[in-house]
């Protein structure tokens, strides 16, 4: 089956920055890659509160959101963007519940936190804030299309 690499569903994907801290990344990335997703836009950046702000401006009335925005602006954290067929709902099943408590034992955030506040990685809810978040996260020319060998394989 073919694959046209530019009508591929993406989604913005990134490791907190208690998930670089921990040394978490190469764990999560793998993750994605081996379930048979492809990244097609990776950086590291220490976000500004401002930044911060903006990423999350979907919860500026709950009372952890300046908390949050601290956080995620305290360190380095790992932007990516993630292609493949259903990638951002079945992405959010990788990376499970928010709180890690609820999280299921397999998923990241089951697997690798415990609280709520360090749960590590973010992933987009939808189609629509994915289309956000890429685009909040990323210049057009970061985002590299490919093909790749194994997708004949995965497809
Ligand atoms: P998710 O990250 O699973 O999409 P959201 O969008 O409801 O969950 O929350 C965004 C982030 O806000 C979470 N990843 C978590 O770090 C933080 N957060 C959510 N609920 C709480 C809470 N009750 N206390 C502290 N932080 C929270």
């Amino acid at each position: 089956q073919e694959v046209h690499a530019a009508e591929m569903e993406r989604t913005f994907i990134a490791i907190k920055p208690d998930g670089v801290q921990r040394g978490l990344i190469a764990e999560i990335i793998s993750r994605f890659e081996r379930k048979g997703f492809k990244l097609v836009a990776i950086k590291i950046v220490v976000p500004s509160k401002g930044f911060a702000q903006k990423h999350y401006h979907d919860l500026k009335e709950r009372p952890f959101f300046n908390g949050l925005c601290d956080f995620l602006s305290s360190g380095p954290v790992v932007a990516m963007v993630w292609e493949g067929e259903g990638v951002i709902k079945y992405g959010r099943k990788l990376i499970g519940a928010t709180d890690p408590q609820k999280s299921e034992p397999g998923t990241i955030r089951g697997d690798l936190a415990i609280v709520v506040g360090r749960n590590i990685i973010h992933g987009s809810d939808g189609p629509e804030t994915a289309k956000d978040e890429i685009k909040l996260w990323f210049k057009p020319e970061e985002l590299v299309s490919y093909s790749s060998n194994a997708e004949k394989w995965i497809y």
